[in-house]
């Protein structure tokens, strides 16, 4: 392992021995939700994986390192810190050497835990293809496409365009695997007209899709898209109403590159009275229990 890595000590164990690991990214956390909401929900992620007998990793950028698992004080140094950097692939090298404290997107996530040799990575929704002619494309795309990890998420946001992102999967080769479901995951609520690849009717059968595709000798990521619980779902068109005015906003605003994503986020929780944020968190959480059962049936196929 190279020195830019670091793993904390309860991960490095985790993955000499036979235990499961989840790894979680820090922009959820950093970005995507507001404090103290932020902090309460990455504890009780972490808790809800080792519940489920699983080793929780969460990946941050600090002091010109990778760490993988983090302690509660640099949980905290993420949570609260009012100029944290949203860290893509490209970042890394200039946060890494200028020392910058930095939250990792889900592409930068799926880097590392690759590094550390972490199969599975849970999360609330993908980045995408952006609605309109922007040209807005994450790099989570490009991670999916190159780094052999599955991201376990409920879909991707809601923000995006949701048939040209999964048309970006199928071209890239990136399996998208309906956990309990035929129908893509709509983030805030379960969906209903998106096919999946395949569907798996529990972990072990996610677990069977994953090995195969690693096995086949295929090296993409692939996506577990798992639906919101229905008793969290938001409300369809309130969130469909506060989408298009926050798009609306953003532009005026002139939002652009990587602060459309955060705005919007906050912008569909600040119009939706809290309701998107709380589906977002439970979501997460949900995700988390998933991805633990999966890392722990990934060991057995
Ligand atoms: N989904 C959320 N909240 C978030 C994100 C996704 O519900 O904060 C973050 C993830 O870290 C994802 C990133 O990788 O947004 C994508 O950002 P961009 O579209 O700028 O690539
Ligand atoms: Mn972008």
């Amino acid at each position: 392992m190279n020195e830019i890595i670091v793993l904390h000590e309860e991960v490095a164990e985790a993955l000499a021995g036979a235990q499961a690991v989840v790894a979680l990214e820090s922009t959820i956390i950093a970005h995507g939700m507001p404090y103290p909401r932020n902090i309460e929900t990455a504890r009780r992620v972490e808790g809800i994986i080792r519940a489920k007998g699983a080793v929780p990793a969460t990946v941050a950028v600090m002091d010109g390192k990778i760490r993988v698992g983090l302690d509660e004080t640099q949980l905290e140094q993420i949570a609260c810190g009012s100029d944290v950097a949203k860290l893509s692939l490209r970042d890394l090298g200039w946060a890494l050497a200028g020392s910058v404290l930095g939250a990792t997107t889900v592409a930068t996530t799926m880097h590392a835990a690759h590094l550390a040799g972490i199969e599975v990575f849970a999360t609330g929704g993908l980045g995408g293809v952006h609605r309109g002619d922007t040209g807005d494309v994450s790099a989570d795309l490009t991670a999916l496409s190159s780094i052999p990890v599955a991201v376990v998420c409920a879909g991707v946001k809601a923000i995006l365009d949701i048939p040209r992102t999964l048309e970006a999967f199928e071209t890239r080769g990136v399996p998208v695997i309906g956990y309990e479901t035929a129908v893509f995951p709509e983030f805030y609520t379960t969906g209903t007209v998106h096919p999946v690849t395949a569907s798996a009717s529990d972990s072990m059968a996610a677990a069977a899709i994953l090995r195969a595709h690693w096995r086949s000798g295929m090296t993409t990521g692939a996506v577990v898209a798992v639906p919101i619980p229905a008793e969290h779902e938001a409300d369809a068109e309130a969130i469909s109403e506060a989408i298009s005015a926050g798009l609306y906003a953003a532009e005026r605003q002139r939002v652009t590159g990587k602060e459309v994503s955060p705005f919007l986020l906050a912008f569909v929780a600040q119009h939706t009275g809290g309701d998107s944020l709380d589906a977002n968190i439970e979501l997460v959480v949900n995700n988390a229990k998933v991805a633990a059962s999966i890392a722990t049936a990934l060991k057995t196929v």
